[in-house]
């Protein structure tokens, strides 16, 4: 099955000044659509598998996929997979979820105390990767960081916030700062 690239769910300059429309456009148009075609070229060789990106992921080793396709599918469709994630994350409006802000004050103690936990794990990623917020399989709020495009889904963990820090994300308005545009973007974290 084919899986088509969703437009951004707002305008690529939405998300300025924070995120600047050219980043917003190259990001989505060519490096989330290159994970995309890179995806289906794996999946087209499996044209009897009847399960979604996220379903493969989450089971990968018995997915289906041969040894070869498993690392493709991991890199292409993790990244097919996280970058949907990331632009419902964000948005140039607070929609700012109460329960949530809830369970992280009751996980991290306040909101400035998980965003310097986040924070620290988004910096701290060497090279290209992710910032997280899951919840575990036993239902705790948890934060990590991942290399490239592994998924939490990989480890049965459902993605509740993530922060793409990859330079691809930020390297045209911040270059080399990548902590700057760590404390930026959570003006256009949505959820809290
Ligand atoms: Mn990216």
């Amino acid at each position: 099955m084919k899986h088509e690239l969703a437009p951004l769910p707002y305008a690529y300059d939405a998300l300025e000044p924070y995120i600047d429309a050219e980043t917003m456009k190259v990001h989505h148009d060519k490096h989330h659509q290159a994970y995309t075609d890179n995806m289906n070229a794996v999946l087209e060789k499996y044209p009897d598998l009847n399960k979604t990106p996220e379903e493969i992921m989450a089971d990968l080793s018995n997915s289906g996929l041969g040894e070869e396709d498993q690392k493709a599918f991991r890199n292409h469709g993790g990244g097919f997979i996280n970058h949907n994630f990331f632009w419902s994350v964000m948005g140039p409006k607070k929609t700012v979820d109460q329960f949530l802000v809830e369970e992280i004050t009751k996980t991290f103690g306040s909101v400035d105390e998980f965003k310097k936990v986040f924070t620290q794990a988004a910096t701290s990623q060497f090279g290209s990767g992710w910032a997280w917020l899951v919840k575990s399989k036993d239902g705790k709020l948890v934060v990590y960081n991942t290399a490239n495009q592994d998924s939490p889904l990989l480890k049965g963990d459902q993605p509740i916030i993530c922060l793409d820090v990859w330079e691809h994300a930020y390297y045209l308005k911040y270059q080399n700062r990548r902590a700057e545009y760590i404390e930026n973007w959570w003006n256009v974290l949505k959820l809290i």
